[in-house]
């Protein structure tokens, strides 16, 4: 059951697509006093949802905050990152989901003053807020997600293999990765170009020098096997000349300072503007723009720096030159120092700028500040809506960095900037449910971790993890140390793990699938399954994947293995160098070794198994074998 209670929202975000009276019956659960809501905790509940958030799955003793973030630091301090989804669901005393349909700064503080107390605090009290009850925790989520509308089904050589990197510059850069793979004998399906493949980062243009016959590549390229997949960045390049730049500008398509003007930042192309998604006009017109390269042949796209990521604005860069002239040739101390470091730090995604631009959305004018965490799904939305014009027969691939909920009904979502961390394995398998229950279900992190340098170590067990996430892309940063799978030396080891996830995608295509149309979650905690066991409750690093598998993942440096919980006896399924077995394992704690040439998981009852494939297109769905009993 959904309840909706409405607090005179301002504008309509599109999150949900069932219109539900409100209710004039009295709030429940939450107590609401000058614009905060307060509820008291049971000493056992387990608080679920927010989506892609840092910490553990039990959200509970943290303090949270909605507001899409260019952040590149994933740490444990932080209270944001890329997405704003402002689902919770209670599991304790009470058992209830809450959607909290806002469009800008929420705060959750989930026992973070209080340990026993949740509060709620949006910037202003202009909201809708659902609540529901069902009789399961699945069932509150099934309920929850056909309130907000079916998820994005991607095509499914995006089930396959991906490999990135931002510093591939040319074409030969990019066929010679796929040779190595080829020549290892790797599974591939797509490689992925970064904003080296623009022509001065202009969006919807490619730089001919790198790619001098771009759509004879593409077809080339696709004629072998692979996909290739561009990114987008939200700003345009303010540049005369540029035609996309010329008609946002001429049509009044982009986002305005406070006298009409275009709003000016800087980003990778220089001194752009933003195109404005929140108006319908603009948001097709942008969306359209994608035809430049799905007439080259391009079946999918990435979009990024749609918080929006904001540098430096035009204006505030003016304002720090100001500023820093004020140091100059004066004796500091260590605090005018840092002052003085910080006139430019600051500039990136400042409050201040966020405040100095404007929409023109269909209820009017509104100030970026107040509809911030729209952004990138109006991105996201304003290109599925084109490139389903655009390739009506098959669908596009198409993920975001920044979204919204409603998002998941256009694309999926990567979870941005991580590092080549350990604790990064963990945080992304702890990101999955919440993502679920939000609806996107088309996701996974950068595999190897994007910032910092990775270790073949690392590499083999994110990639074991990583054959479970519907994204599974290895991607790093420009400057970082080679990470794809033939990087370091012995490439049998990886060819493997990404075999292994080759001849398991009947059953997580199958997963994926049935997830979306049921509105159900692929991964889900333990407990969700096992809503009567105590130690279920307790699991955060092991995770369901569909109905019939579990996976424990290894994340710990020089591991030898590690403990599992089974919750049920299940089938203890290994491959290693290439051969998989299976061996029933009894309910309980286990002890399991997990050598750097395996890859452990857990299925209850039989599972099938393709025949392994060089991509997806070569799969075999009719021959499976069946292994476990
Ligand atoms: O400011 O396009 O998250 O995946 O490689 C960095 C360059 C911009 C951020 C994305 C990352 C991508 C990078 N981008």
């Amino acid at each position: 059951m959904i309840r909706k209670f409405s607090y005179s929202p301002k504008i309509s975000t599109g999150a949900v697509v069932k219109n539900l009276p409100a209710s004039d019956l009295p709030l429940p659960y939450f107590e609401l006093k000058d614009g905060v809501f307060s509820y008291r905790m049971s000493d056992s509940a387990c608080v679920y949802g927010l989506g892609e958030a840092i910490r553990g799955i039990n959200k509970r003793g943290w303090i949270y905050e909605s507001w899409c973030s260019d952040d590149p630091f994933h740490s444990e301090e932080k209270r944001s990152l890329y997405g704003a989804h402002n689902f919770l669901l209670i599991d304790g005393d009470d058992r209830f989901g809450v959607f909290f349909d806002y469009p800008t700064r929420l705060t959750f503080d989930i026992g973070y003053t209080d340990p026993a107390v949740l509060t709620v605090t949006p910037a202003e009290l202009a909201l809708d807020l659902y609540i529901i009850d069902g009789d399961s925790l699945k069932d509150i989520v099934r309920e929850f997600r056909a309130l907000i509308g079916k998820s994005y089904i991607p095509p499914l050589f995006a089930f396959g293999y991906g490999q990135s990197r931002w510093g591939y510059i040319t074409e030969e850069d990019i066929a010679a990765v796929v040779d190595k793979h080829e020549a290892a004998g790797i599974p591939l399906d797509m490689i992925y170009l970064d904003i080296d493949y623009l022509d001065s980062f202009k969006d919807f243009t490619v730089n001919r020098e790198r790619y001098p016959d771009f759509e004879g590549f593409v077809s080339r390229m696709r004629a072998r096997g692979y996909h290739l997949i561009p990114i987008i960045d939200a700003a345009v390049k303010r540049e005369e000349g540029y035609s996309v730049y010329d008609e946002g500008h001429e049509k009044g398509y982009f986002c305005k300072d406070e006298n009409g003007e275009d709003f000016v930042v800087g980003v990778w192309p220089g001194m752009s503007c933003l195109p404005d998604f929140l108006n319908p006009e603009a948001s097709k017109w942008f969306g359209d723009k994608y035809k430049a390269l799905t007439d080259a042949g391009i079946d999918g796209f990435w979009n990024d720096m749609n918080e929006p990521a904001l540098f430096y604005s035009e204006k505030a860069l003016d304002s720090a030159f100001e500023k820093i002239k004020a140091f100059e040739g004066k004796t500091l101390d260590a605090l005018s120092y840092f002052g003085a470091r910080d006139v430019f730090t600051r500039l990136s995604n400042a409050q201040d700028d966020y405040d100095s631009f404007y929409h023109n959305a269909p209820e009017g004018r509104f100030r970026h500040s107040n509809v911030h965490n729209l952004y990138g799904y109006k991105m996201t939305e304003s290109a599925a809506n084109s490139l389903k014009a655009l390739r009506p027969d098959e669908p596009t691939l198409l993920f975001s960095r920044a979204s919204y909920i409603g998002a998941h009904r256009s694309g999926g979502i990567w979870t941005g900037d991580n590092h080549s961390w350990w604790s990064h394995i963990l945080q992304s398998l702890q990101q999955m449910p919440g993502l679920n229950m939000c609806g996107f279900l088309y996701t996974g992190s950068d595999i190897g971790g994007f910032n910092g340098n990775c270790t073949r170590d690392l590499l083999i067990r994110w990639l074991s993890f990583a054959v479970f996430t519907p994204l599974m892309r290895n991607h790093a940063a420009l400057g970082t140390r080679s990470q794809d799978a033939t990087a370091f030396g012995d490439t049998e080891v990886f060819r493997r793990i990404i075999e292994l996830r080759y001849r398991l995608i009947p059953y997580l295509y199958d997963q994926f699938l049935k997830a979306a149309e049921n509105d159900e979650m692929y991964f889900r905690p333990l407990s969700f399954d096992y809503e009567n066991d105590p130690a279920a409750r307790t699991i955060d690093d092991q995770l369901m994947v569909g109905d019939r598998l579990m996976i424990a993942p290894v994340y710990k440096q020089n591991a030898a293995g590690r403990n599992v919980y089974l919750p049920e006896q299940m089938n203890l399924i290994r491959m290693s160098g290439g051969e998989i077995t299976a061996e029933p394992i009894e309910q309980g704690w286990h002890f399991i070794s997990v050598p750097l040439s395996d890859v452990v998981f857990f299925s209850i009852g039989k599972l099938p198994l393709a025949e392994p494939a060089k991509n997806t297109a070569e799969l075999d769905f009719d021959h499976l074998t069946y292994i476990g009993s």
